[in-house]
């Protein structure tokens, strides 16, 4: 359903396309995060056009919970709900269920847990995720699975492994299912399947190899950023990828800092979704060229320069250091929409600088230049 074009190659760095029913993404790509079909810090839909986003990705268990999927295909699904006629991505409600819901108990069948939200008892397999996502009509969705804490025991991840590839191939089945129905609003759904293995390679490589086999439309690699270190998560990605299809998008989920994108972009991954920057902006920390600031400090009371210098963001375009600062002391609701602003714009526009870079050839100096500017504070 999706068709990845492999454009160039630096290394394993891979600069591509990836043509899809809602329209094509270039990849390297990142996906502006709204759990809610909103970016946090109210940031619309005609914001994500502006600060050049190309896929915007959005979550099972919450739409789920609030205000229901049946409700969203009720009006149309996702797109038309949100009014974004671009890419969207789901995630599986595998991670957000592991890490939000109270009382979970994971079982054969899929995953019993409580709401986070009032605390109703709920039931979440791999076929009620599909049947979510199907109804919430994404461009991609995401497979079903146990997103593992890093470390954890050999002997554990080896189960909660078989139980995920046991999970992915019903999944498929599902997918496949739906797409068949002449009720379903996007019959041409597309699915990814999720590694997992926590920080063991050999597990890892292993359900790399099992997950292939399946011949999906994507493949994304879970369960890091979980408590392992950075050198500890580059070392699985350079040891999994060359264990992915050439010809198909590989996903790197919930990373992450600029500068792990630029080291994972580097070891061949193409999709990258994460909250830190909207998070970061909520706070009053955002991304410059030369890493990044706290505009609670200080020192940017009477600062006068934009945010990022160079930087063509709404924010930086129209307002001062010191004005975004006095705002958030005034707890002005602007403060934190202009901060995520700037950091969804410079994360969009590092993407961008990263595909002329492999465009041009000089990706690996592109890194080098970037990372030795941010100094380690991005
Ligand atoms: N699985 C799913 N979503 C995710 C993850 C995962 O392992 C992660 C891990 N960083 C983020 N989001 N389904
Ligand atoms: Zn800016």
């Amino acid at each position: 359903m999706g068709k990845y074009t492999l454009l160039k190659k630096e290394g394993s760095a891979r600069r591509g396309r990836f043509e899809t029913v809602h329209g094509t993404i270039e990849t390297p790509v990142f996906m502006n995060v709204g759990t809610l079909a909103a970016i946090k810090g109210a940031v619309s839909s005609m914001d994500l056009k502006e600060i050049r986003c190309q896929v915007e990705l959005s979550n099972t268990y919450h739409l789920h919970l609030r205000p229901g999927d049946d409700v969203v295909k009720e009006l149309g699904g996702l797109h038309k709900f949100m009014n974004w006629d671009r890419p969207i991505l789901t995630d599986s409600g595998g991670f957000q269920v592991f890490s939000l819901a109270g009382m979970r108990k994971i079982k054969e069948e899929g995953v019993y847990f409580s709401s986070h939200i009032d605390g109703r008892k709920i039931f979440m397999g791999p076929e009620e995720s599909m049947q979510i996502q199907s109804n919430l009509a994404s461009t991609i969705a995401m497979a079903f699975d146990e997103c593992i804490p890093n470390p954890s025991t050999r002997e554990y991840v080896i189960g909660s492994v078989a139980r995920t590839t046991r999970w992915l191939e019903r999944c498929k089945t599902e997918v496949d299912r739906l797409n068949s129905l002449e009720t379903t609003i996007n019959r041409n759904q597309m699915l990814f399947g999720i590694n997992q293995g926590g920080v063991y390679n050999d597990i890892r490589i292993e359900h790399a190899k099992r997950i292939v086999d399946m011949d999906l439309d994507g493949y994304a690699i879970g369960g890091l950023a979980v408590g392992e270190t950075h050198e500890e998560m580059y070392d699985v990605i350079e040891n999994v990828t060359p264990h992915l299809p050439h010809d198909k998008p590989i996903y790197l989920m919930g990373v992450g800092l600029p500068s792990n994108i630029l080291e994972a972009v580097d070891r061949g991954v193409d999709f990258f979704d994460c909250v830190l920057p909207a998070r970061n902006g909520r706070h009053g920390h955002v991304f410059t060229k030369n890493g990044k600031i706290n505009l609670f400090n200080k020192k940017f009371e009477l600062d006068g320069a934009p945010i990022d210098e160079g930087c063509d963001c709404p924010a930086c375009r129209n307002y001062s250091r010191a004005y975004i600062r006095h705002l958030f002391k005034a707890k002005e609701m602007l403060a934190m929409r202009l901060c995520v602003l700037h950091n969804l714009y410079f994360y969009n526009k590092l993407m961008e600088e990263i595909r002329a870079a492999l465009d041009g050839g000089y990706f690996k100096q592109y890194k080098k230049q970037k990372l030795e500017e941010w100094n380690g504070r991005a």
